[in-house]
């Protein structure tokens, strides 16, 4: 077995992807020859089922730690829209009707436009981004993302001077989405980024996962991946950005201002007020692994906190 040191993400595990797809070549044949050697290991790679997404380039980005298979990723979700369970979005979100979809870009910018999903779709080539994602509840993945950086669709927009946030407004349906009758949330479901944390090249646009497009209980047809925050930051099928001038007011700072915090760094020396954040599971392992600062992306994000106070600004 590989043992990785926990540390940050180096030069060294920064992969391109064809030794990715080596990698995967390799695990291919390992598991031909188990199964000839009579011992069944699973595919790592299952097959989805949704309709391809052609990637244009490689991303300099992506870790090269063993994606999370894809059922996992898929059948194992936060979408409190479609139910608070781990299985429920996978159950309800069929329900989503993702076309027509359009996203409305407006507030602090030069530019506001409708843009239709298609068209978002082709503003900027898209890449895979093989990330963690690391829920405030204590588990983790890897999921090769499929998307472009918001810095894209910013620069399109072209803030003003007091354009100082970015405030993420996703569909708000009774109609499609059961859960929205309960008050769990504020709904709409909100969620918010520094502007400097928005144009970060590792914070992207999403409209897909594993070669195919969002399954739409991972937020369908399109959401935000911020991977050096918890996942919750990590809005799914958005309708609305929105730049502004004062620090948005998110739907989990609404709901338990003393728990979350608009940061929302992963950081495992800040502790969720009910339980630690030191440690998590890994989707599909057994012993926990100690969360790193940042999620593992502090080379890259440190500096967007220097002089923080992070207890503070959790
Ligand atoms: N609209 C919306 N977006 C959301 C959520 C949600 O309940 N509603 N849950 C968040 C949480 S808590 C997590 S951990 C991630 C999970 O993303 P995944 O299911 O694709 O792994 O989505 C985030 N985005
Ligand atoms: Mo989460």
């Amino acid at each position: 077995m590989l043992i990785r040191k926990p540390g940050d993400l180096r030069p060294s595990e920064i992969t391109p992807r064809n030794v990715y797809l080596r990698r995967r070549d390799f695990m291919k044949a390992a598991s031909a020859l188990a199964v000839a050697g009579g011992i069944a290991i699973p595919e790592v790679h299952a097959q989805g089922r949704g309709p391809k997404l052609a990637v244009a380039r490689n991303s300099p980005f992506s870790t090269i730690e063993e994606p999370t298979p894809y059922k996992d990723v898929t059948t194992y979700n936060n979408f409190y829209e479609f139910g608070t369970d781990k299985a429920d979005p996978a159950k309800h979100a069929h329900r989503l009707k993702t076309r027509p979809w359009t996203v409305a870009v407006e507030g602090e910018v030069k530019r506001p436009k409708v843009y239709d999903v298609d068209e978002l779709l082709k503003l900027a080539a898209l890449e895979e981004r093989i990330y963690r994602l690391r829920c405030v509840e204590g588990w983790s993945m890897v999921i090769p993302w499929i998307g472009f950086p918001l810095a894209e669709i910013i620069r399109q927009v072209e803030p003003t001077s007091r354009a100082k946030f970015v405030e993420f407004t996703t569909l708000y349906d009774r109609s499609r989405m059961p859960f929205t009758f309960m008050p769990v949330l504020d709904w709409p479901y909100v969620e918010g980024l520094r502007m400097d944390e928005a144009l970060h090249p590792l914070a992207i646009l999403c409209f897909g996962l594993y070669g195919e497009v969002l399954p739409n209980q991972n937020g369908a047809p399109v959401r935000i991946v911020v991977p050096w925050k918890y996942g919750f930051k990590s809005a799914k099928s958005i309708v609305k950005i929105r730049f502004t001038e004062r620090q948005p007011r998110t739907s989990w700072e609404k709901a338990a201002p003393q728990e979350y915090g608009f940061y929302s760094n992963v950081n495992p020396e800040v502790d969720h007020p009910r339980w630690s954040q030191a440690r998590e599971r890994r989707i599909g392992e057994f012993l926990k692994r100690p969360t790193l600062l940042f999620n593992g992306y502090a080379d890259q994000v440190a500096g967007l906190y220097g002089g923080m106070d992070l207890r503070r600004y959790f």
